[in-house]
C-alpha cells in the first residue's frame, strides 16, 4: 500500500477508524476478515414483525445518531453484523409479493450455501402498515389485541412452514442450513409473559410451533439441524391496534442485555 505523506486516510482495510482506542477492535476486524469462514444468513419471517430493525441493531446501524426505524421493506436488506465472527445477512421481505419469492429462490433454491436461519416472530403482534389492510381485518371481527394475536399467531405458523419447506428443500441440494435461531422478537410487550411465550418457542416444550421445527430436524437429520429460540427487542413501542394499547414495558439496560445475549447466542451457532 502506498504511504501517503500529505493525507492518510482514517481506514484500515476499508474499516474507517474515528479514534486511537478504536484501533484495536479494527486489527481484530481485519484479522477476522483474513482468517475465519464467512457466514451466510437468512432473515425469515412475516411482514411486520420486525426483521429489518433487528438487522439495524445486528449490524449497528441502529445505534448511529439520527436513526429512524425502517419503512416496509420493498426488496431483500444486507448486512454484516458486529462480531467477532464473520457474519453476512440478507433479510427476505414480508410482503407477499415478487420480491419476497425472488429472494427466499434466490437464498434458498439458488447458488447461495446458506449457513444458518434467524426467523423473527412477534407472538402475533406484527405491526400492519396499511390501512385498508387494518380495516379489512376489523371487519373480519380482529377487533381486540386478543383476537389480533391469535390470527397473528396462525400466519406466524403457516409462514413457519413455508419456511421449513424451504429449508428442507435446501437440505435436499447441500445439506444446509445447519440451524435456525427463532428471534422471538417485540419482547417488551410481552416481557411479564415470559412463560407462556417460553412454553410456546422453546425447543424444549411440545407446542404446535415446536412441533413443525422437530419435525424438520428429524426430517433432515439431527447431526444436519438443530435449533433454538432467543427472546429480543429491536425497536421498543407500545403497540396499539383499533384504539386498544399494549404498553412497551422494558428498560434500556434490560433491552440491551436481551440483544447482547442474542448476539452471543448467534455467535456460537456461527464457526
Ligand atoms: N414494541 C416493539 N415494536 C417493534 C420492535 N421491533 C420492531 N417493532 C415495530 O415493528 C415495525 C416493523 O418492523 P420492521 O423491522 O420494519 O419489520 P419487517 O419484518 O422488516 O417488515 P417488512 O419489511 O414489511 O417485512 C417497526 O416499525 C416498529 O414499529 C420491538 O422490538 N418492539
Ligand atoms: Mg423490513
Amino acid at each position: 500500500m502506498a504511504v501517503n505523506w500529505v493525507n492518510p486516510t482514517m481506514a484500515i482495510a476499508g474499516f474507517a477508524v474515528k479514534n486511537h482506542k478504536e484501533l484495536g477492535g479494527i486489527v481484530t476486524a481485519v484479522w477476522n476478515r483474513l482468517t475465519k469462514k464467512l457466514n451466510e444468513l437468512a432473515i425469515t419471517g412475516t411482514e411486520g414483525v420486525g426483521k429489518s430493525v433487528l438487522l439495524d441493531n445486528l449490524t449497528g446501524k441502529a445505534f448511529e445518531p439520527g436513526y429512524t426505524k425502517p419503512l416496509k421493506s420493498q426488496k431483500e436488506e444486507q448486512g454484516a453484523v458486529r462480531s467477532k465472527q464473520r457474519i453476512r445477512v440478507s433479510v427476505v421481505p414480508g410482503q407477499q409479493a415478487s420480491p419476497r419469492n425472488d429472494s427466499l429462490d434466490e437464498l434458498f433454491n439458488g447458488k447461495m450455501e446458506l449457513d444458518g436461519v434467524i426467523h423473527v416472530v412477534s407472538a402475533g403482534l406484527p405491526v400492519i402498515r396499511d390501512e385498508t389492510q387494518c380495516q379489512l381485518l376489523v371487519s373480519q371481527q380482529v377487533t381486540t389485541i386478543r383476537e389480533y394475536r391469535s390470527y397473528h399467531r396462525g400466519v406466524e405458523l403457516h409462514d413457519l412452514k413455508e419456511t421449513c419447506e424451504a429449508i428442507r428443500a435446501a437440505h435436499r441440494r447441500y445439506h444446509g442450513p445447519k440451524w435456525l435461531i427463532v428471534a422471538v422478537d417485540k419482547f417488551d410487550l410481552f416481557h411479564d409473559k415470559v412463560l407462556e411465550e417460553q412454553r410456546y418457542y422453546s425447543p424444549h416444550h411440545d407446542s404446535e410451533f415446536a412441533r413443525v421445527l422437530n419435525d424438520l430436524r428429524d426430517n433432515v437429520g439431527r447431526d444436519n439441524f438443530r435449533w433454538t429460540a432467543v427472546p429480543v427487542c429491536g425497536w421498543p413501542e407500545d403497540f396499539v391496534w383499533n384504539g386498544e394499547v399494549l404498553p412497551s414495558q422494558m428498560a434500556a439496560e434490560t433491552r440491551q442485555a436481551y440483544l447482547t445475549q442474542f448476539l452471543g447466542e448467534l455467535e456460537s451457532y456461527c464457526q
